[in-house]
């Protein structure tokens, strides 16, 4: 009984270390009406832009947004393999409204036919690298260019 309330504690204690390491999200998060550390957006008004991931390329390859507006980027996998949309840059500057989910490393995975929204605000104008980081994937010709105006 002893040594089992031992480990637990263990646990809790590494949990409680584990938590501590976890470093920030570098990018931020938005809500409209409502911001942490980014101006408010009116999603109301936010356009819609497509992108496909296919075996091997973007479409479009070239994605304009515009600076300081909301935007639904609607990523759809259409090729036969998993594929993902990794421009850690961009997103860096980018500030995500509070439903869109986490990203790994600047990027998100997409299995084959999966369809996955990313809300967010562009926060800085330039041109962004864009691939797709599967092995093999960008030589292909899987990468692309976000122009944010
Ligand atoms: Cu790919």
């Amino acid at each position: 009984m002893r040594q089992a309330f031992g480990r637990n504690a263990w646990l809790a204690l590494g949990i409680a270390i584990a938590a501590q390491l976890v470093p920030a999200p570098a990018w931020s998060f938005v809500e409209g009406g409502q911001s942490t550390g980014v101006p408010p957006a009116d999603w109301s008004r936010a356009s819609t832009v497509k992108i496909a991931l296919a075996d091997y390329a973007f479409e479009p390859k070239e994605i304009r947004l515009d600076v300081n507006a909301p935007v639904h980027l609607v990523l759809v996998n259409t090729g036969a393999f998993a594929h993902d949309f990794s421009a850690e840059h961009f997103f860096q500057t980018a500030a995500l409204h509070m439903s869109t989910r986490p990203l790994q490393h600047g990027a998100v995975e997409l299995r084959p036919g999966e369809t996955i929204a990313l809300d967010l605000v562009p926060g800085q104008r330039g041109q962004f690298p864009l691939e797709c980081s599967l092995e093999f994937h960008a030589a292909m010709g899987m990468t692309g260019t976000i122009d944010v105006r």
